[in-house]
């Protein structure tokens, strides 16, 4: 067994009762740990699953008390949770170690990781890297925050030659241990400022990914990053990307050459982006990091290049639904902050876009979407929560707010005019209407399929 001598002799409260935590509970005792488990909700998602498995397993459920605190060696903390809670406070303050499952993970892993973080494009270029592995002949687990808890992985997969792991900035914050092999942080633009104080405090919990001693992967492109990364490239192996043309061998990026474009190394050039099947400039870079980080761990060039034209992209992502009358239809439902919208609305080729969005807006400045719409769209249609916050800065640009997804679809429809594309880009969470963004993006593409017949 992987580490059997974690947290020995100690009793560890595992805090959050969703997919980490239930993870974290199974791996634990699974090591002969004293866990016990607390929830700020009365009813949170694995309880019944903790107490038909483990019904010993004490657990602490609403409002955050110091007791279960006290009784406890060290806490695991699920993501979703913020440390800023009193309870956690006062553990760190109490001298108690608090960490996350990565932190876990990081300690008890043996083969080589990859990990990657950015505010979009995360879980493409995840799966990306995992798949350029799995065409190499690498026995690769790939996991994270795109869905699989880290320490399920770990002890449900045997034999591995690596890992690629999707981090997000909740799960780096309690990560301190971590030596990936390589490393990227693809990009930093507003998101989760309903957790954050400032964008500093966001993006430094992100520079935390870059805490050991193996190659650097750094957006050129990203001023803000180059800056933050600068004081690490004086003793790193770095590698760079940019869409711009390559100027070194250590940077991947994008080369003229009989009228076409190339995904290149330095001087050399190595596939026509043409032979790729995910659309838009982000995904371009998506696909240079992923070259980057495949580069770091010497996967050889050709599988990694024949994954890049295999790979049709995720679901969710900027995903062709319907062509109807003249009109494409896409759904771009996992763009759940500005930045991702941003890139949609830009990446898409057709000439005018109506553009359905609105949601949870997490506290983001919507500003950025103003000039970007006014240049692309025919029409935006609003819907959701912050549809007015949306409205207000969209003045200048046609829009329309609407009582529901639904209604939207309906007048996308009216409002498109052959050649435009119909995009759903909501730039905002879902859970206002929806169980999350796969069920947004699910009935807005069953809706098009019924307008579109
Ligand atoms: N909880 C509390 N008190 C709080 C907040 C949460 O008790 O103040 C409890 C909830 O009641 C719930 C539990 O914590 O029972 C949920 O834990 P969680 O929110 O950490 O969610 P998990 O189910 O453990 O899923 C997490 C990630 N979720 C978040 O970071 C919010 C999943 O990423 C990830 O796939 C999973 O671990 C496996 O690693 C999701 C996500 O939305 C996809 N991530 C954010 C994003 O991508 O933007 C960061
Ligand atoms: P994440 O896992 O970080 O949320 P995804 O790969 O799931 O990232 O993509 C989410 C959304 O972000 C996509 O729908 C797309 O609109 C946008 N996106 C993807 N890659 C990038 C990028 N490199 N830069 C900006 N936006 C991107």
């Amino acid at each position: 067994m992987i580490c059997p001598d974690i947290y020995s002799g100690q009793r560890v409260l595992v805090v959050g009762l969703g997919k980490t935590g239930m993870a974290c509970v199974r791996f634990l005792l699974a090591r002969g740990v004293e866990v016990a488990a607390m929830d700020s909700r009365v009813n949170p998602p694995a309880l019944q699953e903790l107490k038909q498995a483990y019904p010993d397993v004490p657990v602490f459920l609403g409002e955050f008390e110091r007791q279960p605190v006290d009784s406890s060696d060290a806490l695991v903390v699920s993501p979703g949770v913020s440390l800023k809670e009193d309870a956690i406070q006062y553990a760190k303050q109490t001298g108690k170690q608090v960490v996350g499952d990565i932190e876990i993970f990081a300690k008890c892993v043996t083969c080589p990781v990859i990990a990657i973080t950015g505010s979009n494009g995360k879980s493409t270029v995840t799966t990306l890297v995992g798949e350029m592995a799995r065409m190499a002949g690498r026995n690769v687990g790939v996991g994270g925050n795109i869905g699989l808890p880290v320490l399920d992985m770990l002890d449900s997969q045997t034999d591995m030659d690596m890992y690629v792991l999707e981090l997000s900035s909740f799960q780096l914050e309690t990560t301190h241990s971590l030596d990936a092999v390589a490393s990227v942080i693809l990009n930093v633009s507003e998101d989760h400022m309903d957790r954050y104080a400032s964008m500093d405090e966001y993006a430094n919990a992100k520079l935390n990914i870059y805490s050991g001693k193996g190659v650097i992967v750094i957006n050129s492109d990203d001023a803000r990053l180059m800056t933050l990364t600068g004081a690490l490239t004086d003793d790193r192996q770095v590698f760079y990307f940019t869409l711009g043309e390559p100027n070194a061998d250590n940077v991947f990026g994008i080369t003229r050459y009989q009228q076409q474009d190339w995904l290149a190394r330095g001087q050399q050039r190595l596939l026509p982006v043409s032979a790729s099947r995910i659309q838009g400039r982000h995904n371009i870079a998506n696909i240079l990091a992923s070259l980057a980080l495949g580069s770091a761990l010497d996967l050889p060039m050709p599988a990694m290049l024949e994954a890049i034209q295999l790979f049709p992209g995720l679901p969710h992502r900027t995903q062709w639904v319907a062509e109807h009358e003249g009109v494409s239809w896409f759904n771009d439902s996992k763009a759940t902050n500005v930045g991702a919208a941003i890139a949609a609305i830009e990446g898409l080729q057709s000439e005018k876009l109506i553009v359905l969005m609105g949601g949870q807006g997490k506290g983001q400045d919507f500003t950025p979407l103003k000039d970007v719409l006014a240049r692309r769209a025919r029409h935006v249609l609003l819907f959701g929560q912050d549809a007015q916050q949306l409205a207000k800065v969209l003045a200048a640009v046609p829009h329309t707010i609407v009582a529901n997804l639904s209604e939207a679809v309906l007048k996308a429809k009216q409002l498109a005019y052959s050649g435009d594309a119909v995009l759903l880009s909501p730039a905002c969470a879902s859970f206002d209407m929806f169980e999350g963004f796969e069920h947004r993006g699910d009935t807005f593409m069953q809706m098009v399929r019924e307008v579109t017949q």
